[in-house]
């Protein structure tokens, strides 16, 4: 079958689809469901792909500019999905991967208005928390009762992770800080739309008021987790009502939260008439959790016994210093931070949820017209060009025409390809080196469905997407569809979920190795860190691909 992006091309954007190899030698785009050709073309040569086990062309249409919906066409093979080319191509899908949070919020119902078929009731209002015995402290023993309510729930299940919250919130508020214009006119149809605050500011609210809760106001530490014992049962939130702790602080949490709050602080400055109060509140609980995380540098996550849900655990907290002392830098003008970041040996690379030393070189970047003298711009701008080129060279050499490596097919790859584009947009943004903007396209294209899989990998878009994601609610509801505008994680050939499903996969290979089936949280599951970096390249896309 001939793949591609399922969804569209903003009018000026790179254009490919993938082609198996065959007779056949040229290509044509057709206006959708007709024979009026509107461009021709000649296929590349054919080259192999290992993680998928065989062999593609690419066919560039990239002068094809006209908007309206098409088809690509090649000889002895079905016709593409269609696809629309237009300016406003990408804005239904990154409104629904912001929505997609505020469906995914803990403690509040979703009334029908706003939720639609997916309104449910209200879970987890987390106004009663036990302290675990692993975060114990003089202050508040074993058993003490606190309460930490809002915040969204991690993934396809209930529990609250203050590492993954961190880069997904900061995901979001880089988005806004990056593309301010497109947030600022954007309507998500979510209960604070209307009150002064752009929607996604306040979807993110909704979490950072969560991870304040998680800061024990005595010392500065930050909880890791707020979870149950155990994981629940496939059922709606309402209908999950063990009890919820919350687990150990760790010096990554800690460090997470203090990049956060940072950044955060900085991003709700000029709302200080909606919020009273509140950036300066952020800005003093990332200087506390900051000072708690010098005073315990290695307070790795430790799993303990009676606690079997996700981990997030890091025995590396180097770049979750680096990255929290960057933002403090960016917010405050502090040299003293910029230091302790220890730049000249710090390297930049794509970042995920353990691994955050990427987040300080872009935040650096963004804002380094305005950095105090300190910082050597001329670094920052390198970093930021170094990691892009080395994308953009293996995005060069590979036979999808993607970034993705073999070894980036791991649990959640769907957001490696994204992150990679994130890091690219960063990099074109940089240097206006056009290779940058197209590489990053081509990752968006990969989630949307120009893979081995001919799948968008986002629930509700494009033509074919998965109907049975990881996530409780959308199996729980009712409703035939998923929650829409959730991006799974992807195929990876792990399959830590084989004990747990009755299919079998269909095939071990790296882009192959996938399942649309609810019981595969290792190819299947939705998560916000997953989402996040949607969000960002969705907008960073409609807004940066010139003409
Ligand atoms: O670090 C090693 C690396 O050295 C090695 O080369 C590579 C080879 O597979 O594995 C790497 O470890 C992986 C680790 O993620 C770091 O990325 C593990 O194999 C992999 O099992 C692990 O997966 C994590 C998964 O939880 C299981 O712990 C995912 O990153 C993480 O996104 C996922 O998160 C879960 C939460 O625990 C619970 N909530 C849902 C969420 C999404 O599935
Ligand atoms: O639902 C859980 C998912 O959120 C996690 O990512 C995954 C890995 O930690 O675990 C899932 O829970 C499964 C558990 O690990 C094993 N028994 C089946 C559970 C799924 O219903």
């Amino acid at each position: 079958a001939i793949h591609v992006n399922q969804l569209g091309f903003m009018p000026g954007a790179a254009k490919v689809a993938v082609v198996p190899e065959g007779e056949a030698r040229t290509f044509a785009i057709v206006k959708a469901g007709t024979d009026t050709v509107v461009q021709t073309g000649t296929l590349a040569p054919a080259t192999a792909a290992p993680e998928a086990g065989d062999r593609v062309r690419l066919a560039t249409f990239t002068q094809l500019a006209t908007p309206g919906r098409y088809q690509a066409r090649v000889a002895g093979l079905p016709d593409s999905p269609p696809f629309h080319i237009g300016p406003a191509v990408l804005q239904a899908v990154n409104a629904a991967s912001i929505k997609a949070f505020y469906f995914n919020r803990a403690g509040m119902a979703l009334d029908e208005r706003h939720a639609g078929v997916f309104a449910r009731a209200a879970g987890h209002p987390d106004t009663r928390v036990l302290v675990h015995a692993s975060a114990a402290s003089p202050g508040r023993p074993a058993g003490t009762v606190i309460a930490s309510p809002k915040g969204w729930y991690d993934a396809g299940d209930y529990n609250k992770y203050i590492v993954n919250s961190g880069i997904s919130t900061y995901t979001l508020l880089a988005a806004f800080e990056d593309f301010p214009d497109l947030f600022r006119a954007q309507a998500l149809n979510i209960p604070e739309s209307g009150n002064r605050l752009p929607d996604l500011l306040d979807e993110a609210l909704w979490n950072l008021e969560w991870m304040l809760t998680m800061q024990d106001p005595a010392d500065g530490g930050v909880y890791h987790k707020l979870t149950n014992l155990g994981f629940d049962g496939m059922v709606m939130p309402d209908r999950a009502t063990q009890p919820r702790y919350v687990v150990q602080k760790t010096t990554a949490a800690a460090l997470d939260f203090a990049a956060v709050m940072a950044t955060a602080s900085r991003v709700f400055a000029p709302y200080e008439q909606q919020l009273p109060g509140m950036p300066a509140r952020m800005l003093a609980a990332s200087q506390a959790a900051w000072r708690w995380a010098q005073a315990h540098p290695k307070q790795y996550y430790r799993q303990p016994k009676d606690v079997a849900t996700g981990e997030y655990g890091d025995n590396d907290a180097s770049d979750e210093f680096a990255w929290a002392a960057a933002e403090l830098f960016i917010t405050t003008g502090d040299a003293a931070f910029y230091k302790a970041m220890n730049a000249p040996a710090l390297q930049a690379t794509v970042p995920s949820w353990a691994e955050v030393r990427g987040l300080a070189w872009m935040s650096l970047a963004r804002h380094r017209k305005s950095l105090g003298a300190a910082a050597d711009g001329a670094l920052i701008a390198s970093r930021i060009d170094t990691l892009s080129a080395s994308l953009a060279a293996a995005w060069k050499k590979s036979a999808y025409g993607i970034a993705m490596q073999p070894a980036d097919y791991v649990w959640g790859s769907s957001a490696v390809a994204l992150n990679q584009s994130m890091v690219l947009l960063h990099g074109y943004r940089l240097t206006g080196k056009r290779e940058y903007l197209d590489a990053a396209q081509a990752g968006l294209d990969h989630v949307l469905g120009r893979n081995a899989l001919g799948m968008s990998f986002v629930t509700g878009y494009g033509a074919r997407s998965p109907l049975h994601p990881h996530h409780r609610p959308s199996e729980a509801d009712g409703i035939a569809a998923p929650v829409p505008g959730w991006i799974a994680g992807g195929p990876q050939p792990g399959q830590q979920d084989k004990k747990d499903c009755p299919a079998p996969y269909p095939s071990p290979l790296p882009a192959r190795s996938y399942l649309d089936h609810a019981c595969s949280y290792a190819s299947n599951e939705v998560a916000i860190n997953w989402n996040a970096p949607l969000v960002y390249v969705s907008a960073g896309v409609q807004a940066l691909t010139p003409g």
